[in-house]
């Protein structure tokens, strides 16, 4: 079902020191997407290496893996239609100053080694990501009061 596409959202230990989490979670409430898993955790640092391997040769990576590591993370996997090309453009643009007004990197942050959330921009690394960071019995699946109020069909 098309409605039933996953992307893995992570709020970085910035958003939450910045008390961003309830805002983030308007945004994709608002917009009619369904949260179907969600936790609190300090990420090991086994679990960001194997999270940004695709980057483990860039200058920043000792840095990345650091910084996500120093504090509390949000994590979450919501559900929708086009959710994972929606949810890219609701984050913005990895570096801030590229990021429009109304975006969540656009509206609350400046750099980019500071850019408070992370999003999939596939469906395939999406699924690899949910994966890495939750077990399947952590979804918790229910039906949406108001899913014929945002899809019509
Ligand atoms: P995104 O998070 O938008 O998917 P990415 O996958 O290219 O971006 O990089 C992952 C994270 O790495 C990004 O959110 C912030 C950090 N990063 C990327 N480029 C960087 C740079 N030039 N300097 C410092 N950190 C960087
Ligand atoms: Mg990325």
């Amino acid at each position: 079902m098309a409605n039933g596409e996953r992307i893995f959202i992570a709020i970085k230990p910035d958003g939450f020191q910045r008390s961003l989490v309830g805002e983030i979670i308007k945004r994709f409430e608002q917009k009619g997407f369904r949260l179907i898993a969600m936790k609190l955790i300090q990420a090991s640092e086994d679990l960001l290496k194997e999270h940004y391997i695709h980057l483990k040769d860039r200058p920043f990576f000792d840095g990345l893996v650091k910084y996500m590591q120093s504090g509390a993370v949000v994590a979450m996997v919501w559900e929708g239609l086009n959710v994972v090309k929606t949810g890219r453009v609701m984050l913005g643009e990895t570096n801030p100053p590229d990021s429009k007004p109304g975006t969540i990197r656009g509206d609350f942050c400046i750099q980019v080694g500071r850019n408070i959330i992370h999003g999939n921009d596939s469906v395939e690394s999406a699924e690899k990501e949910i994966g890495l960071w939750f077990q399947p019995e952590e979804m918790v699946y229910y039906k949406s009061c108001s899913q014929s109020w945002i899809y019509d069909e």
